[in-house]
């Protein structure tokens, strides 16, 4: 097994100030979740190193956090941006009481705390594409990468991964997402306090998350269908084996996309890319 040894590889200068963990955890009211906080220079991925730990034993509410990632992961093998004290990159440990198909319902649920969240800091109402992106003005502020751990009849945990352009400035960004990204500094033309922005997420996912355990998340799909900015849209939707061209619905109680089809059918999607199309 990797040891579980933080990769101290970045200095800090005069320009970059550390996040302070016990500034998060002095303004927090005790929470389900942020238990413990497991705090890196860098790591490669915080959602690999939530990984180790989860299988190691870590109980439900640990966050991981690195100022840098060296292998941010996206989707599907893709690549997240992170460069080191702009932004947040932190992963959650969840143990749900979910069966291994609804897993998918973490992704949905973050993205409404998120967006809440975002929502809190920036002048512009955050909208959600399916499943997992946070887009303010059109433009992606912020990703979720949920990966979960099943058995036969329930989930064992979920590492929750959140990245969130706080501080990052257009000019900082390399060219491959300075077209399609955005940040709160951007949008807000000023920083923001990587603190206060935690300590508002934690409260936000740790609100969401009671409500997806106690009532499940037909609950929250109102929440998140308010904030799907596809709805109506013609949509092209990528899965692993097909696509499907179609219009874009909203959600369904569980969670799935529902597309209308040309042919008056309806499907419903639990996995996949959702591009828009011209009309
Ligand atoms: C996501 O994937 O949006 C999920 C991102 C999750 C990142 C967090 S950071 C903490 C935790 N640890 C990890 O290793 N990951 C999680 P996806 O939908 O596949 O989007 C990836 C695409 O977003 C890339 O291909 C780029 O086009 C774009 N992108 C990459 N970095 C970005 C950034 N910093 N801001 C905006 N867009 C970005």
């Amino acid at each position: 097994m990797p040891p579980l040894e933080p990769n101290y590889c970045c200095a800090v200068t005069p320009e970059t100030r550390p996040l302070s963990i016990r500034e998060v955890e002095d303004g927090l009211a005790p929470k389900l979740l942020a238990t413990r906080f497991h705090y890196f220079e860098s790591l490669d991925s915080t959602n690999h190193y939530g990984r180790l730990l989860a299988e190691r034993g870590e109980p439900q509410g640990t966050i991981v956090i690195a100022e840098m990632q060296t292998l941010g992961r996206g989707r599907l093998g893709r690549h997240w941006v992170s460069p080191p004290y702009v932004n947040l990159y932190c992963s959650v440990i969840l143990r749900p009481t979910l069966a291994p198909a609804d897993a998918p319902r973490i992704t949905l649920t973050a993205a409404v705390a998120l967006a809440d969240a975002i929502e809190r800091f920036g002048p512009i109402a955050p909208t959600i594409k399916w499943p997992n992106d946070i887009l303010a003005g059109g433009k992606k502020i912020a990703g979720v990468l949920t990966e979960a751990a099943s058995n036969s009849q329930r989930v064992e945990f979920v590492v929750l991964g959140i990245g969130v352009n706080l501080n990052f400035s257009l000019e900082a960004m390399p060219p491959e997402i300075r077209e399609r990204a955005t940040s709160l500094s951007i949008l807000a033309g000023r920083n923001v306090s990587r603190e206060a922005f935690l300590q508002r997420l934690i409260h936000d996912l740790d609100r969401c998350y009671a409500i997806l355990e106690e009532r499940g998340f037909a609950a929250l799909a109102p929440r998140w269908d308010e904030r799907f900015d596809l709805r109506g849209r013609r949509v092209r939707v990528e899965m692993t084996d097909r696509a499907i061209i179609g219009r874009a619905v909203g959600l369904d109680a569980d969670g799935a996309l529902i597309i209308a089809l040309a042919d008056g059918g309806r499907q419903r999607i639990v996995a996949g890319d959702v591009i828009p199309v011209e009309e």
